[in-house]
Parts: structure tokens; sequence; C-alpha cells
């Protein structure tokens, strides 16, 4: 019987030598202390036997059970605790290696100049507005002293998208809209966004470009104010050292009416190819909000002056960066976005 029970033991340790997987281990704890076992055979002997031979026999078989059970236990931790050593080498990270680097997107060169000026008048004391792209024919055209049949009309062939209803030529309808719902008071602002004209895109043209527009309103504005206001635009914009000049010239809203250039911050005034040898260039219109716009929005052009001008964001975007074609802004390249 003892005999019997150390060639069990024997049996389960090389058993368990064998076994590499936890379902294997279990297998043999079935196949050693289960109801076929050979352990069955034995406690079948055992009613038997008399009774001093049970008792050693039953402390025998219990011995063994504990055996195999402590045996069985340390294989289960043995694998378990392999696994866990293969788990940990396979999913390893090597935290010494690089980060995984992601592109950023950055400012559109177009935003930073328009960030850059709404600094520049904010810091006089101005208030951004801004208005619908799709305007009336009212407020785009006839509220800036150009009625129906006005051959300026013509000069922003527009898009209409029905009789009464376009895509704003230029920003100016937002400064209407401003002066109709102000009851008369003091005005100080700017107006940035998307225009549309109803040209064919080439280097300098473009049938969707972005504006600033700017308007006071008070009382003894001159157009000395005007001249001083966009002097320092410019100088912050420029360089402190350029001057500007008004030549005359015309626009429907305003009179007088000016066309403002500057210095030609890359030579100086010299005389360059930037400025075509003049040592000027122009860089935008302006003028004296004209008596009809002020009195169409309600204010008093006998006690009411005011100013007003506007450039064309992609031109001062490509003097000061140099660039030479107007479509590079909306083709998203970002070999070309990334240089800003
Ligand atoms: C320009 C040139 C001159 C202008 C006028 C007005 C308004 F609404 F006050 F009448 N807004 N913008 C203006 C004046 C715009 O752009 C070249």
């Amino acid at each position: 019987m003892t005999e019997r029970l150390l060639s069990l033991k024997d049996e389960v340790k090389t058993e368990l030598n064998k076994c590499t997987a936890i379902h294997e281990v279990n297998a043999l704890k079935a196949h050693f202390l289960g109801k076929k076992s050979p352990l069955q055979e034995l406690l079948a002997k055992m009613k038997e036997a008399d009774v001093e031979e049970k008792k050693t026999l039953g402390k025998a078989i219990n011995e063994f059970k504990q055996f195999v059970e402590a045996e069985i236990s340390l294989k289960l931790k043995e694998i378990t605790s392999l696994e866990i050593q293969k788990r940990l080498e396979s999913e390893r990270i090597d935290i010494t290696l690089p980060g995984k680097s992601f592109a950023f997107g950055h400012q559109h060169p177009l935003t930073k100049i328009i960030e850059e000026i709404e600094d520049i008048f904010i810091g006089m004391g101005y208030e951004i507005a801004e208005g619908p792209e799709i305007e009336t024919d009212h407020n785009n055209f006839e509220l800036l002293n150009l009625p129906q049949g006005h051959p300026a009309r013509e000069m922003h062939d527009s898009f209409y998208i029905d009789p009464t209803n376009l895509l704003r030529t230029h920003t100016s309808p937002v400064q209407a809209r401003v002066m109709q719902t102000s009851g008369g008071k003091p005005i100080k602002i700017i107006c940035p966004g998307k225009v549309y004209r109803r040209d064919n895109d080439d280097a300098t043209h473009s049938h969707q470009f972005m504006q600033i527009e700017g308007l006071v309103i008070d009382k003894n504005i001159t157009l000395a104010d005007l001249k001083g206001t966009l002097a320092l635009l410019m100088r912050k914009m420029f360089g402190n050292e350029l001057e500007i000049r008004f030549r005359p010239s015309f626009f429907p809203f305003t009179e007088p009416s000016v066309e403002v250039d500057v210095t030609c911050f890359k030579c100086g005034g010299e005389g360059c190819p930037l400025c075509k040898g003049t040592g000027w260039i122009e860089v935008l219109g302006a003028g004296m909000v004209h008596p009809n716009v002020l009195k169409m929005s309600g204010y008093d052009p006998e006690t009411n002056q005011g100013f007003a001008f506007g450039l064309g964001i992609e031109r001062i975007a490509m003097l000061r960066y140099g660039i030479d074609d107007i479509r590079y802004f909306y083709l998203n390249d970002p070999r070309f976005l990334k240089q800003f």
C-alpha cells in the first residue's frame, strides 16, 4: 500500500514537471484526486481493512492528498509567475524612445494682419463691429450714396442672390448698420471681414478678399484726425520712420476723398522695384464721410463730421511679406502657410 502511494507520488512529480499551462495542472489534479483516480481503489480497499489498518491507511491517504494539493499549488504559482514574466517581457515599453511628434496648425497670415490691426485700433479706443456677408442692396449701396443706376455701382460688379440681396462688396454696410442703431451718438469702429466682387481671379484680383474699414463720427472731426490716425497705423505696421501722403481721389461715400500712400518701407523712399521707382506705396482709400451718408443714417451733417477708410488685408500682407500673387492666400498649401 505505502509502496503504491510512494510510486503515485513519483508519478505526480514527473507528470507535474511536464506541465506548462494551468489547464494541464487542473487535468492532473482530476486525474490523481478525482472520481476515477487510483485513490478510489485505495479507498475501496479501506472497507476491507481492520481498525488498525484503517488508521494507518487513512493517515497515508490524507497525507497523499495533502502532498498532491501542495505540489499542484506550487506548480500553479510557478506557471502564473512565468506567465506574468512573459507578459511583462512582451509588453515592455521603452520610455527612452523619442515621442511621436505631431504637426501644430497656426494662424493664417491674413488672420495675423487682421489681429495686428485690431490691436492697434483697440489701443486707440475703437470697437470692432461685424455684420452679415449677405446684405441688402439698400445697406450695401443705397445708404452709402450709391443709388440705383449710379455708375459707381459698376465699379464693383457684384454677386446678386436675388433682386434685393447680394454678397457684400465692402464692409461699409456694417458701418451703415451701426450708424442707424447708435441713436446719433459718436462712433469709433473698425469692421473687418470678407467681401466679394465679380472679378476674374489673377495675381492681384480675387473674387473674395478681406477688408478692414474704419469709421469715426463725432463733433469737430477733421481731415487732420484722419491723417494722424492713418499715420499711426502705418508706422506701427511698417516702421516708425515713414511718412504718409494724401492724393485726391473719388469715392461716392466720402467727400473729399483721398488715396493714401506711405513712404516705401523697403527703400525708405529712394525708389526700388517694390515702389516702382516712385518711393511711395499706395496702401488705402479714405475720406470725410459724405453728408448724404450721414443724413441717410440719422446724423445731422451740420453738427457731425466723420472720417472713414478702407484697406485690403491681402494687399497689406503682400507688401509686408513680399508675396506676389494673391491666390496663395486661398490655396492653403501648408508649404506657403508655415512661413508666417
Ligand atoms: C474706403 C474708402 C473711403 C468708407 C466709408 C464708409 C462709411 F460707411 F462710413 F460711409 N465706410 N468705409 C470708405 C471710405 C471706404 O475704402 C477704400
